[in-house]
């Protein structure tokens, strides 16, 4: 793939010409114009001068393809139209080190925070902390490191920030990856570079895991390539490519609708519990396999750097089926597992370090030293299992999708199906749903939806729905009387963005002259 460069359009006026996620959109959403406004005014009282100008990146719901990126399987997400923008002016430095001011529209609930860049070291994170700001600075640190990698004396210039995101944190479309690719993209201008978006994917993602999540790259590819319209088919293996796919027109127009569960799952805190525990069971399956069938796996550039997606290549290659459509090989590769993988209770540390032949000392500094790991047992099969048939069914998404220019009502129910199989792999196999987002999905699907499930992480978060457009009212209101009303201590504004309409938006993209 030719690598792209971001957008970085010239205006006169940031909030007249530029407050919209369509850089080529005539007309501009009224509201949307006005938070543009309202982050350059506000900044414009802080700091007392306007600012040069304002990076944006958007979050994104991930239509299918869960709890795999980090396994190098495809995913198909989107952008969607809510996103972080962030005004920043360049201050001159003085002295031996930069200095960030950085304020948020929501000062009460975000304080306003000022920090040292250092010429010569790198920031400190702690990712116990869960600070709003660690975010900017997840962006911050791997712009630098880009930036140092070009020139080793590179001296930071001095910020002054203003953030405005409204991409609900904790909800599982992504605030995180669009927090730190804006904050990233935002570094990089401000030092006087351009940054291609592969560049950006990258750095975003190596940051990301700064703040104590092992994650895949999916949300940053969302939040950085998507384009207005389009799903965004992510290829992580053999290596980074993406590919716009429409959505075919139907009789009756298709509509993904987010729904909030308001169960935060907060993985900087709770949640490395959950995930990276995932990440690590995925890496155990994948090494136990190889053994298994007698492959050396090499390191490859997942989170942990043994995926299961390297495992299967290697599988058909020692098979001669490299040939195969990759449908057949996942067919294959999910039989052999299943026989292989037969202990439905788990397998305790003992256990993998005998299939390994190492000792279990060994087993913990090579697979589990990366960060704390609870666990007594360790769901292999269940993990892989849904692993392999997740990127089974993304891809029979994605060819139901690419057949033909119209969907007739037999293909969406079979997307939609292939929703509720996810769903249902999430619950039982992945154990990353909860009893409401399971709750959620069911109410929508008895008021119309042809497939609803969770969305992102899991564990709480949110909830994605595919559905005819003349039954989002039926659904909306499905969803309000039976989940929403009964949860106590929703705040107005809470209940006002329980449920968006997503249309797939643009990613990240830079606005000049304030
Ligand atoms: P969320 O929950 O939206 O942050 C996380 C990971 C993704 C992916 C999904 C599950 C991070 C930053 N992102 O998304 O890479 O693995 O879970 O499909 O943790
Ligand atoms: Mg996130």
């Amino acid at each position: 793939m030719a690598p792209q460069q971001l957008q970085v359009p010239q205006t006169e006026n940031i909030a007249d010409v530029y407050a919209t996620d369509d850089v080529s959109a005539q007309s501009v959403a009224p509201e949307i114009k006005a938070r543009w406004q309202h982050l350059i005014k506000q900044f414009t009282e802080i700091y007392s001068k306007k600012p040069d100008f304002v990076a944006r990146s958007p979050g994104r719901v991930n239509i299918i393809g869960e709890h795999i990126d980090y396994n190098l399987y495809d995913v198909l997400p989107t952008a969607v139209s809510v996103d972080v923008i962030i005004a920043v002016k360049v201050v001159p430095t003085e002295g031996s080190e930069a200095i960030v001011k950085i304020s948020n529209v929501n000062p009460q609930k975000f304080p306003s925070r000022e920090f040292s860049v250092p010429f010569d070291k790198d920031v400190v994170i702690d990712p116990k902390k869960h600070e709003w700001v660690n975010y900017f600075k997840a962006g911050l640190v791997g712009a630098l490191k880009f930036l140092r990698k070009g020139n080793p004396s590179v001296k930071p210039v001095s910020l002054e920030v203003l953030l405005d995101g409204n991409v609900p944190p904790g909800g599982g479309i992504s605030s995180s990856a669009a927090f730190v690719c804006a904050s990233a993209l935002a570094v990089i201008k401000a030092n006087g570079h351009d940054v291609s978006k592969e560049n950006l994917l990258d750095l975003a993602v190596v940051s990301e895991r700064a703040v104590g999540v092992y994650s895949g790259g999916m949300d940053q590819a969302a939040s950085i390539f998507s384009q207005r319209g389009f799903l965004l088919y992510t290829k992580f293996f053999p290596k980074f490519s993406v590919e716009h796919v429409p959505i075919p027109v139907a009789d009756e127009e298709i509509v993904f609708l987010v729904a909030q569960s308001f169960v935060t799952s907060n993985k900087a805190e709770t949640g490395p519990r959950h995930y990276n525990l995932r990440v690590a069971e995925c890496t155990l399956a994948a090494v136990v396999l190889a053994k298994h069938h007698g492959i050396v796996l090499e390191k490859d550039n997942s989170s942990l750097g043994y995926s299961l997606r390297n495992l299967h290549e290697e599988f058909m290659r020692k098979q001669g089926r490299l040939q195969d459509p990759l449908e057949y090989q996942l067919d294959a590769v999910i039989q052999s597992t299943t026989e292989i993988l037969s202990q439905e209770q788990g397998y305790t540390r003992e256990e993998i370090a005998k299939l390994l032949d190492i000792t279990v000392p060994e087993l913990g500094s090579r697979f589990l030293s990366s960060f704390p790991v609870e666990a007594e047992r360790f769901k292999l099969r269940q993990r892989a299992l849904h692993c392999f048939k997740e990127a089974r069914r993304v891809l029979d998404f994605k060819a139901c999708l690419s057949q033909a220019d119209k969907l007739d009502i037999k293909r969406i129910h079979y997307l939609g199906q292939l929703l509720n199989e996810t769903q249902d792999s999430c619950r039982d196999d992945y154990e990353c749903s909860c009893p409401e987002v399971d709750q959620i999905c069911e109410i929508a699907r008895r008021a119309g939806t042809w497939g609803s499930r969770l969305t992102g992480a899991g564990w709480g978060g949110c909830t994605v729905h595919m559905l005819p457009r003349s039954k989002v009212e039926a659904v909306s209101k499905a969803l309000h009387e039976e989940y929403y009303s009964k949860l106590s201590g929703l705040t107005q504004e809470q209940l006002s963005e329980a449920i968006v309409i997503s249309k797939p938006s643009n990613g990240s993209f830079l606005v000049h002259g304030a």
